[in-house]
């Protein structure tokens, strides 16, 4: 086991590639040395309850209790509560967003949503009442939102038939309106800065990891807050990427479509030109492997290795091979 040998790592987390790679990883590193920096930019306010989507996957996944065909929620879920909202959804007036159906809360999840909701409103903050339920899972790992303050992913709709483009945030994007519309922008809005405890990881860490999520709204977010670009690049030799994008396309959501209507390259060099200035390596899938010169040519040594994480082995093989690139690269440069 190379684990006790690694020193700590720091991932930067989206959602559900980002909880598969981490899983891979406890079977790699002491769970103690592992800090996941997970965005906050898809957290979203429903019922009055304070929702944040990937660090509940995050937290599931690696807790063995997300429901694997979602990649979303828990297993064995039930939605009764949703079901009861239909009721009250007949007198709702006009205007009203009371009881909205759109987004699933599932009976057991809800008491997460209770939680985190109760607990904000006694003072915690983000950062504790997160680090609360990960310990209620038995994690052992460190599971931290990239801030305590608000940072929202504000999607900017490609206009149609004429009229004036539109804002929605980032859960009427990719529920609602299942993603399945064009996106002409996208940006972070609030004043966050990155937390303390996420700075200390990322300082501290032997080897960061760039979790094979979405580069523009998983990662984005935490690269709009101020310093953070600058403190990655400042780590530069230490930071492994994993690419999100094999073989052209996302394995999970609209990765793909979003780069190319934002002007990038759905591409495993797409992605290197998005991450050359922050991190030295670029894990990429073998069917990816002709590419590798290119990526290299957009400033970022090329790993080639078996990337789509379908069983726990098989993610952990991936990280295994990923701080292995880590430690050559920090040793030669
Ligand atoms: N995704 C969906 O596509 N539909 C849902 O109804 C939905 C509900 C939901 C509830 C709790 C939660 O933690 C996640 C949920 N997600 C749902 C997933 C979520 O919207 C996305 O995974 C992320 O925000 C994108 O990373």
């Amino acid at each position: 086991d190379s684990g006790s040998a690694a020193g700590s790592v720091a991932v930067v987390s989206g959602g559900v590639g980002a909880a598969r790679f981490l899983r891979g990883l406890m079977d790699v590193v002491d769970h103690e040395r592992i800090t996941a920096v997970v965005n906050t930019g898809d957290d979203t306010v429903l019922h009055g309850l304070d929702i944040s989507p990937d660090l509940d996957t995050v937290t599931y996944t690696l807790a063995g209790a997300i429901d694997p065909e979602r990649g979303w929620g828990l297993v064995d879920e039930s939605w009764r509560a949703m079901e009861s909202l239909e009721r009250y959804a007949t007198v709702r007036p006009e205007g009203s967003a009371a009881a909205p159906r759109w987004f699933n809360l599932g009976d057991q999840d809800l008491a997460t949503h209770f939680y985190r909701t109760a607990r904000r409103r006694e003072g915690a903050s983000l950062t504790e009442i997160t680090a609360e339920i990960a310990r209620a899972w038995g994690l052992r790992l460190n599971i931290v939102p990239m801030t305590d303050d608000r940072c929202s992913t504000v999607v900017t709709l490609a206009a149609v038939d004429g009229e004036a483009p539109t804002d929605v945030s980032f859960q009427d994007y990719f529920v609602r309106l299942r993603h399945s519309v064009a996106v002409q922008a996208v940006r972070f809005d609030g004043d966050a800065r990155l937390s303390d405890t996420a700075r200390r990881a990322f300082t501290d860490a032997r080897t960061i990891v760039i979790a094979p999520s979405n580069p523009i709204v998983s990662i984005g977010p935490m690269r709009s807050l101020p310093g953070v670009d600058e403190l990655l690049a400042s780590r530069r030799t230490d930071t492994v990427a994993v690419s999100p994008i094999v073989g052209g396309a996302a394995l999970k959501g609209p990765a793909d479509r979003m780069l190319v209507e934002l002007g990038f390259e759905a591409s495993v060099v797409g992605v290197a030109r998005l991450y050359a200035d922050i991190a030295s390596v670029l894990v990429v899938d073998t069917v990816d492997e002709h590419l590798a010169d290119e990526v290299e040519r957009a400033g970022m040594r090329c790993v080639v290795a078996p990337s789509i994480m379908s069983t726990p082995s098989l993610a952990a093989d991936l990280a295994r091979i990923t701080l292995a690139a880590g430690r050559t690269v920090s040793d030669i440069e």
